[in-house]
């Protein structure tokens, strides 16, 4: 049995809150990343790394734990800096104030930064064969950095006042968001040592559920009340006029998502049929989607 996304949260919030402190020495520079790590988040990206790990038969250790929990440094820095002034400049990120507005811009910088390069360190200075973890840092790097979400928000912010055509919004998210959720799959395949085959089609599921992740967003920035959306989300909406909905019309977006769920869907039988084991542990996230 496979554990439930409110299991694998449990145990992802219990690993940051004991060992995210033990690295930090500098009393304010811990309190800024303590406080966005520690400031709700889902925890989607490490719970998909874990659920792939247990689907593919191997057991969560504190090991396991500290390489998944790896990308949720990464993403909060992710959204420390894209919340800055200089950036996206939001007062509110979950309800809450930016790190920048608790902490000043200068702290919330080196917080980003702080957790970014600890994201490495968690990656590799665990107990896992040295190989995989080789291969882990390897490919984050090559998800998170200028091949992947930093190309994406740079070309984002290139594109504010361009009008983009559907492959070009198509490319920025792939690299935006769909890059870190695509390697959160994969990786749960390189801790268990998969072959090829297995890692490609995991990145097709994670490639796939990271494009219905975008476009979802973008459809509740224009369905969801006041309430179910942040301060923060209602102001991208208004600003960010490149999105599918506002590319397509929402019953267009709304094709494109299902058209996404239909090719995870499809890779996840695959990868069934490939691996002999069962991968119903990713309808739990299927199911995120709800229209
Ligand atoms: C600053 C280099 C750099 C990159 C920032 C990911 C990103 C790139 C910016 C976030 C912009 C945004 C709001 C995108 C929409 C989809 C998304 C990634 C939402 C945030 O992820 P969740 O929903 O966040 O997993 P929680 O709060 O649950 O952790």
């Amino acid at each position: 049995m496979v554990s439930t996304i409110t299991e694998l949260k449990t145990r992802i919030d219990a690993y940051l809150d004991q060992a995210l402190p033990m690295d930090i020495d500098q009393p304010t520079l811990k309190e800024s990343m303590c406080y966005s790590v520690e400031a709700g988040g889902k925890r989607l990206r490490p719970a998909l790394t874990l659920v792939t790990i247990e689907m593919l038969g191997k057991k969560i250790d504190q090991n396991v734990l500290r390489a998944a929990c790896a990308l949720e440094l990464l993403h909060t820095y992710s959204l420390i800096h894209d919340d800055l002034p200089a950036m996206d400049n939001d007062d509110l990120r979950r309800g809450e104030p930016t790190n920048h507005v608790k902490f000043g811009a200068g702290m919330a910088t080196l917080a980003g930064d702080g957790l970014l390069t600890l994201a490495f360190q968690w990656l590799t200075d665990n107990q896992l064969p040295v190989d995989v973890r080789a291969n882990l840092a390897l490919a984050l790097a090559k998800a998170a950095g200028p091949s992947g979400m930093v190309a994406g928000q740079a070309r984002d912010i290139e594109g504010e006042g361009q009008h983009l055509k559907l492959n070009e919004l198509q490319y920025l998210h792939r690299q935006k968001t769909g890059a870190l959720l695509k390697y959160a799959v994969q990786a749960g395949g390189m801790i268990t040592e998969q072959p090829a085959a297995v890692i490609d089609l995991l990145g097709t599921f994670g490639a796939q559920f990271g494009l219905a992740f975008q476009i979802y967003d973008d459809i509740m920035d224009v369905i969801a009340t006041p309430e179910q959306m942040g301060k923060a989300t209602q102001k991208d909406a208004a600003e960010h006029k490149n999105t599918y909905p506002g590319l397509l019309g929402l019953d267009g977006a709304k094709e494109q998502l299902q058209k996404a769920l239909s090719q995870a869907r499809d890779a996840q039988q695959q990868l069934a049929e490939l691996t002999g084991r069962s991968m119903a542990g990713f309808d739990q996230f299927l199911a995120y989607f709800k229209l």
